[in-house]
């Protein structure tokens, strides 16, 4: 373990104190304006203000300490100017813990669109018979009415696998759009966050950190991962990214991802992360444990007595059977999904807190060799 206390650059929006390392590994704290959370972090995701099934107490109680709305999707509803009114999103969500906000530059990559040009994005999708126009300032206008703690830049997300050429020009319109971004950021009490690009091509991904992190902002993120490449040229990708983003900033590797591919982007430097995977799938009774991730819904858990994970301490796991929450989800009873979600809302922010320990005891190396070796085994 190496003490590598210190304070990032001066920001009145965020503060990085990065505690120690244990090889590449970081473990550290992020203070913003509604409080702090530890590092590396996982952030539950709730794109339209609510992480489907828990209340803020639930959420809560899984040890999550920021969640993650969407701009898309909550200017569609309520819109930016409704949830300005309720006391932002803090208020209007009765979470008054830090909230990072992204940018509506996936749905770029994810959701059909008209037109993609130099002034924005055109999506299919109408509004009030007018068809979603979402520019660099435009979202910047709307996650300030958003109000949340963190923002991020409008990117350009392409698809994998990439032609070179519009990876490269993707490249070029990050960094652009970022620009525009910062011009049209106004809040102070907000830290706006830059996103590196490059799809998988190594200097396209030098690119785009030198283009993105010459641009002074509080943290950095690694977008257009997790989109199809597969595991190991995401790692691959990260170890050409990474080492050249500044030590003294918060990481974010954005919508990743499965429990190995956190404990490998961590130990490749990563701090913060996010991901539907926990919470989507535990509406279709996929369950997560050390030992890997099961289906409960299927016939042999019918009769079942034992928790979801006899590990898990969690309400779902100290009060219910894989029987009784087999039979709420295939009956599509909603608290089985409830359930479900708190669980594995639970199981990844237990392992977050397990690295963030092994890498205080300097013992990540032995932790992550111990946890795949586990999570990755087949005996289930
Ligand atoms: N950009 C933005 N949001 C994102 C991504 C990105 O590249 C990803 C990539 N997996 C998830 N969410 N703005
Ligand atoms: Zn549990």
């Amino acid at each position: 373990m190496t003490d590598t206390t210190q304070e990032g650059a001066p920001s009145q929006a965020l503060s990085f104190e990065l505690k120690c390392t244990d090889g590449r590994a970081r473990r550290g704290k992020v203070t913003v304006t509604h409080g702090s959370f530890e590092t590396p972090a996982f952030m539950p995701v709730g794109t339209r203000g609510t992480v489907k099934g828990m209340t803020p107490r639930d959420l809560r109680e899984t040890g999550a300490e920021i969640c993650l709305g969407n701009t898309y999707h909550l200017n569609i509803a309520p819109g930016g100017k409704i949830v300005k009114k309720l006391g932002g999103l803090h208020g209007m969500m009765g979470w008054d813990a830090p909230i990072l906000t992204d940018s509506g530059g996936f749905q770029v990559f994810s959701l059909p669109k008209l037109e993609i040009e130099e002034e924005g994005v055109t999506f299919a999708f109408k509004k009030g018979g007018k068809a979603i126009q979402l520019t660099p300032e435009r979202s910047m206008q709307i996650q300030e009415a958003l109000g949340a703690d963190i923002i991020m830049a409008f990117d350009h997300v392409v698809a994998h696998p990439a032609p070179y050429q519009l990876a490269e020009e993707a490249v070029y319109r990050t960094s652009r759009w970022l620009e525009r971004c910062r011009k049209a950021h106004t809040r102070t009490d907000q830290a706006l966050f830059g996103i590196v690009q490059g799809s998988t091509f190594p200097n396209l991904r030098r690119l785009s950190v030198e283009l993105i992190c010459s641009q002074d902002l509080p943290g950095y993120a690694i977008g257009g991962l997790s989109v199809g490449e597969g595991h190991q040229l995401m790692m691959d990708t990260i170890d050409q990214t990474e080492p050249f983003m500044p030590a003294e900033k918060p990481r974010y590797l954005m919508g990743v991802g499965y429990p190995e591919d956190l404990v490998e982007a961590v130990a490749r430097g990563v701090d913060m992360f996010d991901c539907v995977l926990p919470s989507r799938l535990a509406r279709s009774g996929i369950i997560f444990t050390r030992h890997g991730r099961y289906r409960v819904t299927k016939g042999r858990y019918k009769a079942d007595k034992f928790p979801l994970d006899t590990n898990c301490n969690c309400y779902a796991c100290r009060n219910f059977s894989r029987a009784y929450i087999n039979h709420l989800i295939n009956s599509k009873e909603i608290l089985g999904s409830v359930l479900a979600t708190l669980h594995n809302i639970t199981f990844y922010q237990d392992l977050m807190r397990a690295m963030r320990q092994a890498i205080e005891e300097g013992r990540f190396e032995s932790f992550r060799r111990a946890f795949l070796d586990e999570y990755l085994s087949d005996d289930r």
